[in-house]
């Protein structure tokens, strides 16, 4: 089962990883440089068995992020809050005012004025992957905003008619703006890969909870990657996930224990319902995932 990829992963970390203080203050094991290979063949899905992953939710916040929208109210909106507490954290900080998380959320979904005013996360990953800055110069050291690169709507096209380019790219790491960023790009690199009439591809993360973060990500990147291929009429191939820093968090040791005294089985798969027009019109009314009987859901703090 691939799953123990994972599972070796996680006992080898709190076994033998480095620990280090991190910026959350929170203290991480850590190593770095590290592997999670899976095939797409048939419809399967990385999904982990050992514990329940919401899928949907990782979906919503794929889909959010291909309309290019950074204010976290269309999340909110859903029910998803994994993105609510930097801009949680900014407005206690910033008005002294000791807000629930409940509230916060609700008020940004109510009133558009107040979630203009603090849900932005600033120049997140939908901001660069549709629209990514560009300069253009109007006289001596003198520029003017240029219309910005739409990275997704390019590499549908470059998957299309140069399927053998080795430019694939998106990039999430703009150095330039990370300063505005709420937290700047962890999944920051996707290449992809056609041969045979298979598109392949592969993620690097830079940073990685791989008790929290990694099921989202893996997701994420085997649904970007199916959802490619439909448009470009390619056949799934597979996905390479590479972390550099890849940590557990030290308050996660009961996560830790209680997944890895589990045995992962069966596989989740992903069909479409339907094919929509282009990679920006998919909807989660879209996705059926079948066979998918995870073991309970572990809880474990975020480490904001
Ligand atoms: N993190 C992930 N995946 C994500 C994401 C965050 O694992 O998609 F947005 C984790 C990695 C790290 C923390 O533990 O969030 C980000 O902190 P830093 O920026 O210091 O690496």
């Amino acid at each position: 089962h691939w799953e123990w990829q994972y599972l070796d992963l996680m006992r080898r970390i709190w076994e033998e990883g480095d620990e280090r203080v991190d910026r959350t203050g929170v203290g991480t094991r850590s190593l770095f440089g590290e592997t999670i290979r899976f095939n797409l063949a048939d419809g399967a899905m990385p999904l982990l068995t050992t514990k329940r992953v919401y899928w949907k939710t990782a979906t919503r916040e794929l889909l959010w992020f291909l309309t290019g929208d950074t204010n976290i109210r269309a999340l909110c909106a859903q029910g998803v809050e994994i993105w609510t507490d930097w801009p949680l954290d900014r407005y206690r900080r910033e008005t002294g005012e000791p807000i629930e998380r409940a509230a916060f959320s609700r008020r940004i979904v109510e009133d558009a004025e107040f979630a203009e005013r603090w849900g932005d996360l600033g120049p997140v990953y939908g901001k660069q992957w549709v629209d990514w800055p560009t300069y253009q110069p109007v006289g001596e050291g003198l520029y003017k905003q240029g219309p910005g690169v739409n990275q997704i709507a390019e590499l549908v096209e470059s998957l299309q008619h140069n399927p053998g380019s080795r430019r694939h790219i998106i990039e999430g790491w703009n150095v330039a703006e990370l300063d505005a960023m709420a937290l700047p790009p962890c999944h920051k690199t996707y290449q992809f890969h056609v041969a045979n009439g298979r598109l392949s591809g592969m993620l690097f993360q830079r940073s990685c909870d791989l008790g929290l973060g990694f099921a989202f990500n893996m997701w994420s990147l085997a649904l970007l990657t199916r959802m490619l291929a439909q448009q470009c009429n390619l056949e799934p191939g597979e996905v390479v996930w590479t972390g550099a820093d890849v940590h557990l968090y030290l308050n996660h040791a009961a996560l830790v224990e209680e997944q890895l005294s589990r045995i992962p089985a069966g596989e989740g798969r992903l069909t479409f319902n339907r094919r929509p027009a282009s990679i920006f019109d998919y909807r989660i009314e879209d996705m059926t995932v079948s066979g998918y009987a995870p073991q309970e859901h572990i809880a474990a703090p975020v480490a904001v």
